[in-house]
């Protein structure tokens, strides 16, 4: 048995986020210990992975989180020479598209040169035989539409701040596996939703605001590019694909999607159908509306300022290669991400009415 084998020990960036929440049990569950970076935060950011929490003070636990942040080369050298971890996964980043807009130079200094961080770390401290290490790369490198569906090969066009700093973790992250001969892989995931997706992406802001509007918290889903087609799947199914990339016998790249895809819109009317409504749409544009047709009232408009200087219009993924080389499949159907979304959104949302949180 290779020193590799006998020791499973994970480090994952970005462990506060949808994904990070979703891999740590997953490893957990297969035996691994799993440390996490999480950012130093003026309030609780843990909320996804309380769950995992152990007493430290209780000794030898599999779960355990450091503070860090991609931006600090100190920070991460010293964590890995710490924690030795057999595999990193590197999940942190500024991960809005739109916000990359307003926050350029942060995006690329966390999601680019973050990544150049932690590989430099592996270089610096002699880990490259001894640590593999998977990149969250994203269907965004596809941007404009250049083939679909989007597959390995696919020329790269990205359209946005947040998609351009990929595109350089995405290949230093080739260059470093080439120079170096490290393990090191690219997971290029599409869209990948859960009832623990950050708010404000549009599938949690859509299935929230439908449920707030059901509880009477809320009147109105304002939204912007509702033509915008994604490949949407479930973040449960893409954490384990992950863990598969850097099983394989060699380091390759792979798209992880579910090769079907939706618009916005055709999220919005089945979100509403969940709480059995159903939406009318009238007008074009900036001026189109979503009615109720139950209650007749307009329950979504479209408010411009969530339009991006540049749009990705279509996403659809070909995942062929995942499911020849690493036998991975996506497990969740759309209908039934929505709903568990909505499930997720309508409990929380029922338990603030009832906490008289807010007023109705
Ligand atoms: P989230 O936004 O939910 O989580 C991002 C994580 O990164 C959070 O833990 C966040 O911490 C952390 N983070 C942000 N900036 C820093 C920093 N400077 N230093 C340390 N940690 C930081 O994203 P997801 O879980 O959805 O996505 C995981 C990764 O996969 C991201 O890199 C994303 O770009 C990529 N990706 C996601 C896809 C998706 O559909 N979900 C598809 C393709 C790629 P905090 O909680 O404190 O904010
Ligand atoms: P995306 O996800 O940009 O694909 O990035 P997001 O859910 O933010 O947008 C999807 C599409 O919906 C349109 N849209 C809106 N988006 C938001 N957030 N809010 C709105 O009100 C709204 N109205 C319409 C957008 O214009 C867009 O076309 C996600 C992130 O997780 C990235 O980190 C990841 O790399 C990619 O998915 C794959």
């Amino acid at each position: 048995m290779n020193e590799r084998s006998k020791r499973r020990v994970a480090l994952i960036t970005g462990i506060t986020g949808q994904d990070g929440a979703y891999l740590a049990e997953y490893l957990l569950g297969l035996g691994y210990t799993v440390h996490g970076i999480k950012r130093r935060s003026s309030s609780f950011n843990t909320a996804r992975v309380d769950h995992l929490y152990q007493d430290p003070h209780a000794g030898n636990v599999p779960f355990l989180m450091h503070y860090g942040d991609m931006t600090d080369s100190t920070n991460l050298i010293r964590l890995m020479q710490q924690i030795r971890p057999t595999e990193i996964y590197n999940l942190a980043a500024q991960s809005h598209v739109a916000v990359s807009f307003e926050s350029p130079e942060y995006t690329a200094n966390a999601d680019a040169i973050g990544t150049l961080r932690l590989l430099e770390a592996i270089r610096i401290l002699g880990m490259e035989k001894e640590t593999r290490f998977y990149q969250a790369s994203t269907s965004e490198l596809y941007g404009l539409v250049q083939e679909v569906p989007q597959k390995e090969t696919t020329p790269f066009y990205p359209r946005s701040p947040y998609g351009v700093a990929k595109l350089y973790g995405y290949w230093i992250t080739v260059n470093y596996r080439e120079a170096y001969g490290m393990y090191a892989c690219n997971g290029i995931l599409f869209n990948h939703e859960s009832p623990i997706r950050g708010e404000t992406f549009v599938t949690r802001k859509i299935t929230r605001g439908v449920a707030r509007i059901e509880t009477g918290l809320e009147e109105m889903l304002y939204l912007g590019n509702i033509e915008a087609k994604r490949d949407w799947g479930h973040a449960r199914d893409y954490v384990e694909g992950m863990h598969m990339i850097l099983q394989a016998d060699g380091p390759d790249d792979f798209v992880l999607a579910t090769g079907e895809t939706r618009s916005v819109r055709e999220f919005v009317e089945l979100a509403f159908a969940e709480v059995g409504r159903s939406v009318e749409w009238r007008g074009k544009g900036v001026d189109e509306t979503g009615i109720d047709k139950k209650s007749g009232k307009i329950v979504v408009r479209i408010d411009p300022t969530y339009f991006r200087p540049t749009e990705v219009d279509l996403l659809i993924g070909d995942p062929s290669k995942a499911r020849e080389k690493l036998g991975w499949k996506p497990r969740t159907p759309f209908a039934q991400l929505v709903k568990e979304m909505m499930a997720g959104d309508l409990l929380e949302a029922r338990r603030e009415v009832a906490n008289g949180k807010h007023s109705v």
